[in-house]
């Protein structure tokens, strides 16, 4: 990989002095007649060299970013920029079958709220996680912020495996964050409401009944799932919560979650009763949650909490009291509190002001062991005052949003919105480093396993909300932009323009590619979305099917090029289910399956057993065929089902 890098540099550096370049893979033309056709400067391909996978040879990263209003996640490797795959989350995606057959069908119901399909999520941020504070490439989290609603991929099969529903929040921004060891999953609240569900109350009550919180699900490793019952939330005032992190290393224990409007603004009601009057960021500053949330979950299994919803809610007054909540000024309108591979600093950037704030860990430990508290807020929580919490503050331009983290020590990026660039910056010694531009207003950025405790430097993505005139024009509607930017020196470059074109990628993560040990098949007969035997799988020979009053069960399978059964028969008004398991045990042999008309589809890839189901409601003649061009016989990979008048 190296030498081919260097060998490509060599060549684009002889082209660029003007040498012939030889070579047999340019036999036809030198690189310079292609430099020159193409309108190709030096630099071009140096960053052509610095992206460029050969084919056949794979990515050093693997990025899992969120497709925003898709609500499904977008693979892509790094540096190529080459996109890999969907990951069908929240809404139906028919390549995957997701949707379309009943397993699949089974994770999206749980995602149901009040008894209702959501078919749709916005999905905002991703987390590996993580052992340790490093990505371990076991398990991939995402929240919607629309449905306030995380969702589990097992990163072995690459498949949603689980969606659950926040109880108490109408909202919600602040997840998916993951504590060092992936004990528990975080997700705090966006725009406060009544905890209880379905419930009413006046605007008026706003800041007596609404509140925001943060909620923090138990994750079992072992079983890969959340656990509902053993989650708890945390309540919290009717400040708009927003992104969160958890602390690592000597912070490991507490986390910490932004909010703006701590004004408590709401529109549209009567004036007359302050704080109403004055607008969102009226105020110079919002606060910042400080949350010891080992000891909290503590408190919770001493039965200190509430239910809601018939969930474990810490009240406000228990989490001051027994010293788990504490708030800090931070300056207004702030978007990502990040906190350093080394866990001393938390940083966090306000949309509203130049700087970027780095808190100290320890200054705010040493406030609260000395109960030196310059107020309480409102609901009686301790604010701790800024100068005793900051380590510096340094100015670094238009619109601060997020901050990421080098291998290189106390080297971080900021995000800056308004400007359109990146900064680079030194967060001990407070001062910045270097710029550059991006094509345009920069949202979330992330560098190579960014967020751990060991992050890898070496290249750094701009997640880019707008892309204007980067691209070949489509429409009034534009992708977004990836920018694939190199850090690996002093001065970063800009390597590559990568369109997203599935929704808006907020953030996205990125592990080394040798991390993740993904499978290339399943045990024969598995439901891939429990993990568990499906019972509805058989081997080769035993297939049947199973007439039970007005009820057919085909227990079917799948091999190159044969569907078994052949025919299946049905009356009209029967109700049919049919199993599928592909007995392949070659790499990437998948079967698709589908029955004309009734809205069916299923993916079957090597050992999965896959169920669709459907009312056979009108009389007729229905092909039913593979959908992956498996082999030379694909096409002849077909069979009818007949449905009779009764
Ligand atoms: S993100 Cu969700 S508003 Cu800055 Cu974390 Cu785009
Ligand atoms: Cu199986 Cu085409």
């Amino acid at each position: 990989m190296k030498t081919r890098i260097k060998q490509a540099v060599g060549l684009a550096l002889a082209a660029g002095f003007g040498l012939a370049a030889t070579s047999s893979a340019f036999a036809a033309e030198s690189l310079q007649d292609v430099m020159k056709r193409r309108g190709l400067s030096q630099q071009d391909l140096m960053a052509a060299a610095k992206t460029y996978v050969p084919t056949g040879k794979r990515d050093e990263f693997l990025a899992f970013s969120s497709g925003g209003q898709s609500g499904q996640i977008i693979v892509y490797g790094i540096p190529s920029m080459r996109i890999l795959k969907y990951i069908a989350v929240f809404t139906p995606e028919p390549w995957q079958g997701y949707g379309f057959d009943e397993n699949s069908k089974a994770v999206l119901r749980q995602g149901n709220i009040d008894g209702k399909e959501i078919n749709w999520g916005d999905t905002h941020h991703p987390a590996i996680s993580e052992t340790q504070g490093q990505y371990d490439g076991q398990f991939l989290f995402i929240n919607d912020k629309a449905n306030p609603r995380l969702a589990v991929i097992d990163l072995r099969d690459f498949e949603t495996k689980q969606i659950v529903v926040n109880p108490i929040f109408k909202s919600e921004h602040g997840g998916a964050f993951v504590t060092p060891n992936t004990e528990y999953v975080i997700e705090a609240a966006q725009y406060a409401s009544p905890l209880e569900n379905q419930k009413f109350e006046p605007l008026t009550s706003f800041n007596s009944k609404y509140r925001g919180g943060v909620t923090y699900w138990k994750f079992d490793r072992h079983e890969g799932r959340l656990v509902p019952n053993e989650s708890f939330s945390l309540e919290l005032p009717p400040y708009s919560q927003d992104l969160s992190d958890a602390g690592k290393g000597p912070s490991e224990g507490w986390s910490f979650t932004n909010s703006f409007c701590s004004e408590r603004y709401v529109g549209g009601i009567e004036k007359g009763r302050p704080p109403y009057e004055a607008g969102c960021s009226a105020k110079d500053t919002d606060y910042m949650h400080v949350v010891n949330w080992k000891k909290a979950a503590e408190l919770v299994k001493a039965g200190k909490a509430t239910k809601i919803n018939g969930h474990d809610v810490l009240p406000i007054e228990v989490a001051v009291k027994e010293g788990v909540l504490f708030l800090v000024p931070e300056p207004k309108s702030p978007h990502g509190v990040d906190v350093t591979p080394d866990g001393k600093f938390i940083t966090v950037s306000g949309k509203l002001d130049t700087h970027v704030s780095v808190y100290s860990f320890e200054n705010i430990m040493a406030a609260i062991k000395a109960g030196k508290f310059e107020s309480k807020d409102p609901y009686g929580i301790p604010v701790i005052a800024m100068k005793d919490a900051l380590h510096t503050q340094v100015e670094l331009g238009l619109g601060p949003l997020h901050t990421q983290y080098d291998a290189k020590n106390c080297v971080a990026y900021t995000s800056l919105y308004v400007d359109s660039q990146v900064a680079k910056w030194n967060y001990c010694e407070g001062k910045v480093l270097d710029k550059i531009s991006v094509h345009y207003n920069i949202g979330h950025l992330m560098t190579m396993e960014g967020d751990t405790m060991a992050p890898q430097g070496k290249y750094l993505v701009a997640l880019n909300k707008l892309s204007i005139d980067r691209f070949n024009p489509v429409g009034p509607l534009h992708p977004q932009n990836h920018q694939l930017i190199d850090i690996s020196n002093d001065k970063m470059q800009l390597l590559y323009d990568m369109p997203l074109p599935l929704g808006e990628p907020h953030y996205v993560v990125a592990i080394k590619a040798d991390k993740l040990k993904p499978a290339v098949r399943y045990k024969v007969g598995t439901d891939s979305r429990t993990d568990k035997p499906h019972p509805g799988a058989v081997r080769a020979g035993q297939e049947k099917t199973v007439r039970n009053g007005n009820k057919v069960e085909v227990f079917g399978t799948l091999i190159r090029s044969h569907i078994t059964p052949e025919t299946i028969e049905v009356e009209k008004g029967d109700e049919v289910t049919i199993h599928l398991t592909n007995l392949e045990r070659a790499q990437d042999e998948t079967h698709g399956f589908t029955v004309s008309t009734f809205n069916v589809h299923a993916s079957v890839e090597p050992g999965k057993t896959v169920t669709v189901k459907f009312k056979a409601d009108k009389e007729g003649v229905y092909p039913y065929y593979c959908t992956e061009f498996c082999s030379a016989l694909h096409l002849e990979m077909q069979g009818y089902l007949l449905v009779k008048p009764k």
